[in-house]
């Protein structure tokens, strides 16, 4: 992608089988998602038979051995339908590549194969009461005991909380800082998991949200992923690529909304005339499409940096992050302008994509943390 202007044939194979599936499974349903607050597993599930639980993980362990571009492309297909349906495969693929990518032989033999068919769900826990921006703060702490850990401390606004099997956690083995976290795996049945009320929510009805506290739970040794110590920059690694899927699924969203109020204006009439006649309307439609071209553009090069491991992809990645999220959101929000006060009911979907999208900005590292990202790069340098 760093050498090429367009998507290549296999890509175009990924992201017509996600639009597909997007169809079939997740546009019909995804609105009663939301109202409902349903959290959809079995649709979840039905992704991983094409591969999309593991889209990163290496094909050595069982998955589908893609790259971040195809990893985008197929969150961005699924969130035409549905963001935090999307999302909520994107954190699975994270927390699952984190395993992968860093876990020894014994711990990827023993998670690895359930989370690729997503019989097992994971979760990514880094985010605590007193630490969100501020993420090498946390103070979950685990304390070595024979072939254990002890792990003591709480979680907050971990999305899957309850419903996923698998958590993949972030606590402090030694000092302050970022140098002193490990990264390990608990899973929900072990002794003294325990997990706070749902969330109520503006948006991302369909995946729920809630704390998770350890109250002295016993982790063996062998579930660190990683050595003890190298748990901060695992996080940050996971989050390179989780960033990037967040940006795609506000690309997916938006591109809807867009889609949607073409449709719209070609319909409705005013003054007698469909009011996509209108200059103002195709100026607005016009910086809509543009926008969303260039967001996506700076997407897509980031998602190949993170493949290629390119010295400057944590930069580019939350460049594409901050710069996809606001321009989606912005997108939709002409969007829902351009349907008028329908554009305020549940009777269309735009009302849907406007509160889904909005969160965005803020999980996975907040569009200050992603300026800060850029800003502490280029002055570095
Ligand atoms: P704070 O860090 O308190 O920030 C508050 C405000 O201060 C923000 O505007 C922030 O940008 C600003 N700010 C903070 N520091 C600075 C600074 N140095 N310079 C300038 N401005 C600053 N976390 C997980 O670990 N796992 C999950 O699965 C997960 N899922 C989530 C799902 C949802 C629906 C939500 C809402 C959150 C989720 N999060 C998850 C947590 C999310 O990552 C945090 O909310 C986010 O990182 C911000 O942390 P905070 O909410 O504590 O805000
Ligand atoms: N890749 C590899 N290593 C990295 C890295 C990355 N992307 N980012 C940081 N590191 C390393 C860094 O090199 C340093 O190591 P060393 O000292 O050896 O050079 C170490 O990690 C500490 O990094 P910093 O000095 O940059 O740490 P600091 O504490 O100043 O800030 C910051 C880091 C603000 C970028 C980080 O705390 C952050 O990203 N905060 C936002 C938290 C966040 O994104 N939460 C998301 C939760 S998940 C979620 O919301 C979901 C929905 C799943």
């Amino acid at each position: 992608m760093t050498q090429q202007f367009d998507l290549t044939d296999e890509q175009r194979q990924i992201q017509q089988m996600a639009q597909q599936f997007t169809a079939d499974a997740i546009i019909p349903f995804a609105a009663e998602w939301d109202e409902q607050h349903v959290f959809p597993r079995d649709t979840i599930k039905a992704a991983a038979e094409l591969g999309f639980a593991s889209i990163y993980v290496s094909e050595k362990s069982g998955g589908i051995g893609l790259g971040r571009l195809e990893a985008a492309l197929i969150m961005e297909a699924m969130a035409y339908g549905c963001v935090p349906t999307s999302a909520f495969v994107s954190i699975h693929n994270m927390a699952t590549w984190m395993i992968d990518r860093f876990g020894s032989q014994t711990v990827k033999d023993k998670y690895l194969p359930s989370l690729i068919t997503m019989e097992a769900m994971a979760s990514y826990c880094l985010t605590e009461p007193s630490s969100g921006s501020d993420a090498a703060a946390l103070k979950t702490r685990a304390v070595r005991d024979g072939d254990h850990y002890v792990v003591n401390g709480s979680k907050q606004f971990i999305s899957g909380a309850g419903v996923n099997d698998i958590y993949v956690t972030m606590v402090r083995t030694g000092a302050e800082g970022p140098k002193g976290i490990t990264c390990m795996v608990i899973e929900k049945d072990m002794p003294g998991v325990s997990f706070g009320a749902k969330e109520r929510k503006l948006g991302w009805n369909a995946s729920p949200t809630a704390g998770v506290t350890f109250e002295n739970v016993r982790v063996p040794v062998e579930n660190i992923v990683g050595a003890e110590g190298e748990g901060f920059r695992i996080a940050m690694m996971g989050l390179d690529g989780g960033r990037l899927n967040i940006g795609a699924t506000s690309l997916g969203g938006a591109q809807r909304c867009l889609d949607e109020a073409i449709r719209y204006t070609k319909e409705r009439q005013q003054f007698g005339q469909a009011i996509a006649d209108f200059q103002n309307t195709q100026f607005m439609l016009a910086d809509m499409a543009t926008e969303l071209e260039a967001a996506r553009a700076l997407l897509y090069l980031a998602a190949a940096k993170v493949t290629a491991n390119a010295p400057d992809k944590t930069r580019f990645a939350a460049m594409a992050k901050r710069f996809a999220t606001d321009t989606g959101s912005a997108v939709i929000d002409r969007a829902l302008q351009l349907h008028g006060g329908y554009g305020y009911l549940k009777d269309y979907p735009i009302e849907r994509f406007w509160r889904d999208l909005r969160v965005n900005s803020i999980l996975e590292g907040t569009n200050q943390v992603m300026r800060m990202i850029v800003g502490r790069d280029l002055v570095r340098q």
